[in-house]
């Protein structure tokens, strides 16, 4: 398999993780997202990706399904656990399974989209200072992640809900990351923080942290 990805981009960040969890052999393939105007808008990448979006997982001849792009970080997750369902990142228990999904979706489809680098690139073009745009980012990840921790705040599991990591803690870790990025108050998000202390100590999610990537700047 191969992960088109760019080291600070969230998305790939959460295959990153889901794929080290599994324990499955991947190659990386950088697109750098802000050189030259992005190569994530070049003609090659456009024609795997038409979105222009990170992450695409590129299926080999080894995998199921032999040569197709899969797009869209929780598409990738879930269609991995489907393939490789040994060490699970979703729970078979129905009601469960929809809790896990509900707070990944708060990041994935409440948070990430509002701070993507092509809303804040729109935004500096109305406020070049950027003022407009970190201050736009900040109060949509400071409100997504208070929502979350308010479902997760009674939870006594080691992970969010659960007692092994899920997709849901795939979304978190890059999320909190750009929270520190865009300077949001953390303090109010206690219970984030020691799942994303667990999750720090384990390899998967350590060898997924931009900061060990090979395109990491
Ligand atoms: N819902 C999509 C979002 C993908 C997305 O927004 N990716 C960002 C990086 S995290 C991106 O490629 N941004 C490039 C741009 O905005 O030009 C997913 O989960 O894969």
């Amino acid at each position: 398999m191969k992960l088109y990805t760019y080291w600070r981009s969230s998305c790939s960040w959460r295959v990153r993780i889901a794929l080290n969890l599994k324990g499955l052999d991947y190659e990386l393939h950088p697109v750098h997202l802000v050189k030259d105007g992005g190569e994530q808008h070049s003609e090659w990448y456009r024609e795997i990706n038409p979105q222009a979006q990170l992450p695409t997982l590129e299926l080999t001849h080894d995998d199921l399904g032999g040569g197709t792009h899969l797009t869209q970080s929780m598409a990738i997750m879930m269609y991995l656990d489907r393939v490789h369902p040994e060490v699970p990142l979703l729970p078979t228990a129905p009601l469960l399974y929809a809790k896990i999904i509900g707070l990944a979706e708060i990041i994935n489809a409440g948070i990430q989209p509002l701070q993507n680098l092509s809303v804040l690139q729109f935004l500096n073009t109305q406020d070049p200072s950027k003022v407009l745009s970190m201050s736009w980012a900040r109060g949509a990840i400071q409100r997504g992640l208070e929502d979350l921790e308010s479902l997760v705040v009674d939870s006594t599991t080691q992970f969010l809900l659960t007692d092994t990591p899920t997709i849901a803690e795939c979304c978190l870790i890059p999320q909190l990351y750009n929270a520190r990025r865009f300077g949001c108050d953390l303090s109010k998000v206690p219970r984030l923080l020691e799942v994303e202390q667990v999750c720090e100590g384990l390899d998967a999610f350590q060898q997924a942290h931009p900061s060990v990537q090979p395109d990491a700047q």
